[in-house]
């Protein structure tokens, strides 16, 4: 791990729309893991969200329902925020953007930044053409403005983003732009705008990408799809100046004292980061520190900053971003000394998801098509952990996957429920039933059982690996591993034959058992935290659980008084919720 402080983000959601499992897979649940990872590991850690509020998509849906942007907003913010919480996501602040208790902060510390750039003079303000709508009677946003990309001739390509192939697009580049308020072909207007000079940065970029793409083994484990898009990008075709303002008053109002930033907003995507900033600040104030105390999180380089995304943020992450702090700094340290902006220690991105219903066949999460699974609907009849499971189990770390609900339920039917919830269960069970209730004397040990100990001790190692390179799919393999060695154990062992004709091995078996138990109860806790909490109750383990490093070096003492026992998990059924 790099340090013992750490700051972690989850991408911050648009807040004009209900999450589905896509989002939550993407960056919040390996997001949330990490973070318990951390916080177990003894790291001081603080985990930053909130709603991205601003700019365009906001209003474009506002605009469709005829709400005022505001109140969307809020809407949405609060139900984001009921998902996370339903799933066990913990954020120490959910902020947002333009939400009450945070838009004045959020746009001073947007606004500083802006000036911060200006005054180093990163910007070019430029005299430029934009797209026009005459009939709406204003200049398009990019999102409102539809076209085909110019690389890669994609119909689906808007004024910031094609999604055909990804790029950053600037809204004039493209071909046969129609605009989306009425349809019709805008025309070019003569607008002011001012651009970041990622050209006079890209050079460091550059140079501090390929640091990483170089510790990529070494400990750093940046993701090649990280790496690839942003280094790839610079190395392919540079990287042209990008107007970080917009003819727009729902956001920031660009703050110069300029006749022509009259009516104008800075870009979301500059204003956006920035939000973990200021909500950091605002957690800061909200524990009672001060307000500049968040630079002990943003400006100091022993505290590691760690950004979770989905794969379309690559660019703005690990690109963009990056790009906006170097551009506030006077050293020409790459990774920012004390008192500046620190470069993320790592972008953590995941594909995307799609989604199988039964009898049909694979396709892409769509809203509009209403192929989705809603955090929302899925809260009202199941618990959080087998979906924490699932989409742990089949996370899109390198590639694409899919949510299968078929295999949703019988990965839930065969491993949490088969394998781990019985494991706890046969062991806790015959714990009650023949032993008191209490951990049975371990005796002298044979191989088969020792081996159950040393198990459980690679486990927790390998486990602990995977989690510090971000491999949460791994981790979790790892971690059910263990319950199915432990099954074994159990069947081989045959304490349900011994009790009648050797107490004392079956003392052994149940107390091994038990001792796997009290080292999965650990390991499981980041991906399975409610769970986890319910199984340590059982053990009786409630206040030494959570030490990450006691996971397989802890064992149970002889006589250990155990606790009821309840079932863990339970079969789920499809037609309980996917029945269309
Ligand atoms: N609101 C994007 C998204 O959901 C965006 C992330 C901002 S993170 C600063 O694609
Ligand atoms: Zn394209």
């Amino acid at each position: 791990m790099a340090s013992r402080r750490l700051l972690v983000t989850a991408a911050l959601p648009y807040s004009n729309g209900r999450l589905h499992v896509g989002h939550i897979a993407g960056a919040y649940l390996p997001a949330d893991t990490y973070v318990r990872f951390l916080r177990m590991k003894g790291a001081e850690v603080r985990f930053i969200c909130g709603s991205d509020d601003n700019g365009v998509a906001a209003l474009k849906t506002a605009r469709e329902r005829g709400i005022p942007v505001e109140e969307l907003t809020a809407h949405f913010n609060k139900r984001q925020r009921l998902d996370f919480e339903g799933l066990g996501i913990r954020f120490d602040i959910y902020g947002g953007t333009h939400q009450v208790d945070f838009a004045e902060l959020h746009e001073k510390f947007s606004q500083d930044f802006f000036l911060k750039i200006h005054e180093k003079g990163l910007f070019t303000k430029k005299r430029t053409k934009q797209l026009y709508d005459t009939q709406a009677d204003q200049f398009l946003p990019d999102r409102f403005v539809k076209g085909k990309c110019p690389h890669c001739a994609s119909d689906k390509a808007f004024g910031d983003q094609c999604e055909g192939c990804g790029r950053a697009l600037d809204q004039i580049e493209l071909i046969d732009p129609v605009s989306v308020l009425t349809n019709t072909a805008p025309e070019l207007r003569e607008t002011v705008h001012w651009y970041l000079r990622l050209d006079q940065i890209q050079g460091r970029l550059a140079e501090w990408l390929a640091q990483k793409k170089e510790s990529a083994d070494g400990g750093a484990n940046w993701r090649p799809v990280v790496i690839n898009q942003s280094l790839g990008r610079i190395e392919a075709e540079g990287l042209p100046e990008r107007a970080m303002t917009r003819d727009l008053t729902w956001g920031v109002p660009v703050p110069l004292e300029d006749p022509d930033a009259e009516g104008k907003c800075l870009y979301v995507w500059f204003d956006a980061p920035i939000g973990y900033v200021s909500f950091t600040a605002k957690h800061c104030l909200n524990n009672g520190e001060a307000e500049a105390d968040y630079a002990n999180w943003w400006k100091d380089p022993e505290c590691s900053i760690v950004h979770f995304i989905g794969e379309d943020n690559i660019v703005f992450h690990a690109l963009t971003w990056p790009a906006m702090l170097l551009a506030t700094h006077d050293s020409e340290s790459l990774q920012g000394e004390k008192g500046e902006y620190q470069l993320p220690a790592n972008v953590v991105a995941n594909s995307f998801l799609n989604i199988k219903f039964p009898g049909k066949d694979e396709e892409k999460i769509s809203k509009s098509r209403g192929t989705a699974v809603w955090i929302e609907d899925y809260l009202q009849h199941f618990d959080p952990d087998p979906l924490r499971y699932y989409l742990t189990a089949i996370a899109p770390e390198s590639a694409r996957t899919a949510f299968d609900v078929d295999d949703f339920i019988a990965r839930n039917n065969g491993e949490l429920v088969n394998a781990l919830g019985n494991f706890f269960n046969r062991t806790l069970t015959f714990a009650h039933k023949y032993f008191e209730g209490k951990v049975p004397a371990a005796g002298d040990l044979e191989d088969v059982d020792k081996e159950l100990l040393t198990k459980c001790v690679e486990v927790a190692k390998n486990t602990t690996e995977h989690l510090e390179a971000y491999q949460f799919k791994a981790g979790l393999n790892e971690m059910m591993s263990l319950a199915r060695t432990g099954n074994l154990y159990f069947d081989q062992t045959k304490p349900f034959l011994s009790r009648k004709t050797d107490m004392e091995a079956c003392g052994r078996a149940i107390n091994c058992c038990l001792q796997a138990a009290r080292t999965l109860t650990t390991l499981m806790s980041p991906f399975l935290p409610e769970s986890a909490e319910k199984v340590a109750g059982m053990l009786n383990i409630a206040d030494t659980y959570q030490d990450w490093d006691a996971a397989g070096q802890d064992l149970l003492a002889d006589g250990h008084a155990l606790n009821e026992a309840a079932i863990l998990f339970k079969k789920l059924d499809a037609a309980e919720l996917f029945d269309n």
